[in-house]
């Protein structure tokens, strides 16, 4: 099938792509609009040239599937060049987004037309890159390199009322961007050899470079482990500086230094990760989901007053129920406090709030959830409440009603168990706080409708989230591989380590919190309670909630926080308690290095992961990845727990634990079999993919 269709409509050809889902440059794209481009040239009765396209996009940009093998002729860079020497004008048509070499190709033209609800933007620098086919050239010298750098600097697209007063677009029109095309490439061959966006030079102007130059400064102090960022500054400078050839040479140098970046594939392979989390075996597009018109949340503490705000966000009206009138009346204060935050930052605009405090109804009593299509509990996490509140929900909901839960680690199947209809209870677990977090776990206990599943997936994409479905397990995939962590952590401070220096490994890792540091600001009674249920003890743990310290709450955790204190600070009689506690347990303590650290804190979570994934409580390993990414803050150019562990190795990882586990005595740390397995056949997680 061709990706490309070549029509008249008079004078002017129109070369329509098509190549599903979003028209990225493929091989074959860039062929047969190479191909279109050479006949529409070469034939005379033409006399300029439209660039339209199918479906939702008119470019999402390069095929990022297609890097790291070898370039396909004809490269982006040589059909834009072949595109914009062109002898007759041509014009984009631009519906639906632009992005990347999308808007490399719309810049390349010699006129861009589009409608309100186009998206233009460059966002390589999400991926670890920089424009590589002219962007950071042609840009800037369209609209000025004070507009162009912010622009490719943060990935986002641009307003089209912005994109139309800044010249990146010629023209702005309601709807068919084709037809409006067709006039402007009527009007342009009129006017004789089109100007190439390349030849200008009016923005090229001192208080142009002034400008940039102030926000290079700005940006790279602000880059980070990113190493793009310097590398957009050089090419932007090379565009100010240097003559076009030249500046595109280095642009694509630098371009092609960073696609073998480790940093940027890992954020590519995020990439693909993400989006493949939220296709399920056996959930196909012949699954239907059931419609949500209207959800309830049971519970309006800090998390169900998020997940509700979620769905207002996404314009779903919600019932929030609680107990009594003055609870709930509680939580939805503060529901309208934290909208507030974003009024006050200028992030939104009071009426928005008004219009998303009318979606949410406040309500006493588990019956106000007799009409809502999904009712998602966010009750206190004690499986005797979750029984009783899913035995009335059994009564009071009306039939085919989604019932989820919240919770962050109970068993599913029981309190499924406890309805007449298992087969449309499911969790859905959301991250605190519910109304950022990106991560959605989506339980699926034995039992659950493949319909029910699907609902959520989309319901999860329609609230901004990354669903991942995920088995019914103690902890899911997130908390259960956290526990692992957890444990490990206690484990370093009884060998020798002190909390700020096990914090400081991991945050030199990239996280923005150390584990010692997150318990405090979470309170560490929580999984103190957690523990006592499970008959579950840590020593370290334990003595300092025994002494009341549960974190940033009580003024006291594994930091002392001084009144006003922002970070904590270290506390010598946590210090000594845990000293005591090595040598009640007669460890004679040593100390670690970072490296040591990080292998001890991190390898258990693989450990952990490959269990999960044996037990097929996670699909893929990129699904696992995912959920840290999202849920977690792992740093997204590390790749994830699972990504990380192929770079290290696997087989290294195996070593370690088995040296961890020998030290240690815990059982718990012995490689996992899959681990072992695939360390031995020198193979990674992905080998085990269908
Ligand atoms: C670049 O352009 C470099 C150049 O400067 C230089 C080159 C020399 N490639 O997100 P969705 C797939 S770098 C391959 O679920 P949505 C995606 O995997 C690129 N595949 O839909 C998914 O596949 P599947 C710069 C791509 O409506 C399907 O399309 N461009 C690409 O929520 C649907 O995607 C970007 O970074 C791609 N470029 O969002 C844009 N894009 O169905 C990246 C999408 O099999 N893309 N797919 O799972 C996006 O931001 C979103 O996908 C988009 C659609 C907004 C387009």
């Amino acid at each position: 099938m061709p990706t490309v269709t070549l029509t008249r409509q008079g004078e002017i050809a129109v070369a329509t792509l098509d190549n599903p889902p979003v028209n990225a440059l493929s091989a074959a794209l860039r062929n047969d609009l190479n191909n279109a481009l050479a006949q529409a040239m070469a034939d005379p009765a033409v006399t300029a040239l439209v660039i339209a396209a199918k479906g939702r996009a008119f470019i999402a940009g390069a095929d990022i599937s297609e890097f790291g093998k070898p370039p396909a002729p004809p490269i982006l860079p040589d059909l834009l060049a072949a595109i914009e020497d062109a002898p007759k004008p041509v014009v984009a048509a631009i519906e639906g987004v632009a992005l990347g070499g999308g808007l490399e190709v719309a810049l390349a033209c010699h006129g861009r037309v589009a409608t309100p609800a186009a998206k233009l933007g460059l966002p390589e620098i999400k991926l670890g890159l920089i424009p590589g086919a002219g962007g950071t050239q042609r840009l800037p010298r369209l609209i000025g390199a004070a507009a162009a750098f912010p622009m490719m600097l943060s990935g986002e697209p641009i307003p089209a009322q912005k994109e139309l007063a800044l010249g990146l677009v010629d023209k702005l029109v309601e709807s068919d961007a084709t037809a409006a095309a067709i006039a402007l490439a009527q009007e342009l061959a009129g006017k004789g050899v089109p100007v190439k966006t390349s030849a200008r030079t009016d923005k090229l102007t001192g208080s142009e470079r002034e400008a940039f130059e102030a926000l290079a400064k700005d940006a790279l102090a602000k880059s980070g482990e990113m190493p793009n960022v310097a590398a957009l500054v050089e090419a932007v400078r090379a565009a100010l500086t240097l003559p076009l050839a030249e500046g595109l040479a280095t642009e694509r140098a630098l371009f092609v230094k960073l696609l073998g970046d480790e940093r940027s594939k890992a954020l590519r392979y995020v990439f693909f990760a993400e989006r493949e989390a939220a296709k399920v075996p056996g959930i196909d597009e012949s699954v239907k989901p059931r419609p949500i018109a209207r959800a309830a949340v049971i519970g309006a503490g800090t998390m169900g007053g998020g997940i509700a705000m979620c769905f207002a966000n996404a314009g779903i009206p919600v019932t929030l129920i609680e107990t009594t009138q003055e609870q709930v009346d509680k939580g939805y204060a503060r529901v309208r406090d934290t909208y507030g935050f974003s009024v006050k930052r200028g992030s939104m605009t009071e009426a928005v709030r008004e219009q998303r405090m009318a979606l949410i109804t406040p309500a006493v009593g588990l019956a106000a959830a007799a009409e809502a299509d999904i009712v998602i509990e966010a009750a206190f996490e004690e499986m005797g409440v979750k029984r009783e509140i899913f035995g009335a929900l059994d009564a009071i909901a009306k039939p085919g009603a989604i019932l989820a839960s919240n919770t962050s680690y109970l068993d599913l199947a029981e309190i499924a168990a406890v309805t007449s209809r298992p087969a449309d209870v499911l969790g859905m677990h959301f991250f605190s706080p519910a109304n950022v977090m990106k991560l959605l776990e989506i339980v699926r206990p034995a039992g659950v409708a493949n319909d029910v599943i699907a609902t959520a997936i989309g319901l999860g994409r329609k609230l901004g989230k990354v669903p991942v479905v995920v088995g019914n397990c103690f902890g899911f995939v997130g908390n259960r591989m956290l526990e692992a962590r957890t444990r490990a952590a206690e484990r370093l401070l009884v060998a020798g380590a002190m909390p700020h220096e096990v914090d400081a490994a991991l945050t030199g890792f990239g996280f923005k919190m150390g584990p010692f540091a997150m318990s405090d600001l979470a309170g560490n009674d929580i999984s103190w309670r957690s523990r006592k249920a499970r008959g579950k003890s840590a020593a370290v743990a334990d003595a300092i909630c025994e002494r009341g310290w549960f974190g940033q709450k009580t003024g006291r955790g594994y930091y002392r926080y001084p009144e006003g204190a922002r970070a904590g600070e270290r506390d010598p009689e946590v210090e000594a308690l845990i000293v005591e506690v090595s040598a009640s347990k007669g460890v004679t303590r040593r100390s670690f290095t970072s490296e040591e650290i990080l292998a001890r804190l991190l390898d258990p979570m693989v450990n952990e992961g490959a269990r999960i994934l044996d037990e097929g409580i996670a699909t893929r390993a990129g699904d696992i990845d995912t959920v840290w990414l999202n849920g977690y803050n792992w740093p997204a150019w590390r790749g994830g727990p699972m990504h990380w562990a192929e770079s290290v190795g696997l087989a290294t990882i195996v070593e370690r634990l088995e040296q961890q586990a020998k030290e240690s005595g815990d059982a718990s740390l012995e490689p996992a079999p899959l681990l072992r397995k695939l360390a031995a056949e020198g193979k990674g997680f992905n080998s085990l993919r269908a």
